[in-house]
């Protein structure tokens, strides 16, 4: 019903970027060819949990393609846009709605696999808001 149109530009994608980068790095190159497994880590706690923030303006999630790390991970949504939105992901019962200028987050446990995104508010998914989240 209601349309509003915003001229808010924050795509930080700066700051996005640099988290998925950090979280690239942890994957250290595995150079040799040895099968066998080291038996390091595991079986702790890793450390004290990944955060993943992701952006939603009108129409879309910055960044759309977002990778993390299995295990507890903080799913930080933030809404730069001028309207309400909200960030889903159906196989991890993650709903995390903000209203415009605010941010909403939730740790959830990750497992391996690739994840649909979206925004439930009606016309939004099909307008561009969507993504996918890979966990490896
Ligand atoms: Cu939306």
């Amino acid at each position: 019903m209601m349309r509003m149109f915003s001229h808010s530009h924050l795509l930080r994608r700066a700051s996005v970027l640099a988290v998925v980068a950090a979280v690239a790095l942890l994957v250290v190159g595995c150079g040799g060819g040895q099968g066998a497994e080291p038996t390091t880590s595991t079986g702790s706690t890793s450390a004290a949990g990944d955060v993943l923030s992701v952006e939603g303006t009108e129409f879309s999630f910055t960044p759309s393609t977002v990778k993390a790390s299995a295990g507890q991970t903080t799913i930080r949504f933030t809404n730069h846009g001028g309207v309400e939105h909200d960030f889903l992901i159906d196989a991890l019962d993650l709903h995390l709605h903000a209203n415009p200028g605010k941010a909403a987050e939730a740790t959830v446990t990750l497992t391996p696999g690739t994840y649909a995104t979206y925004c439930s508010i009606p016309g939004h998914r099909e307008s561009g808001m969507k993504g996918t989240l890979t966990v490896s």
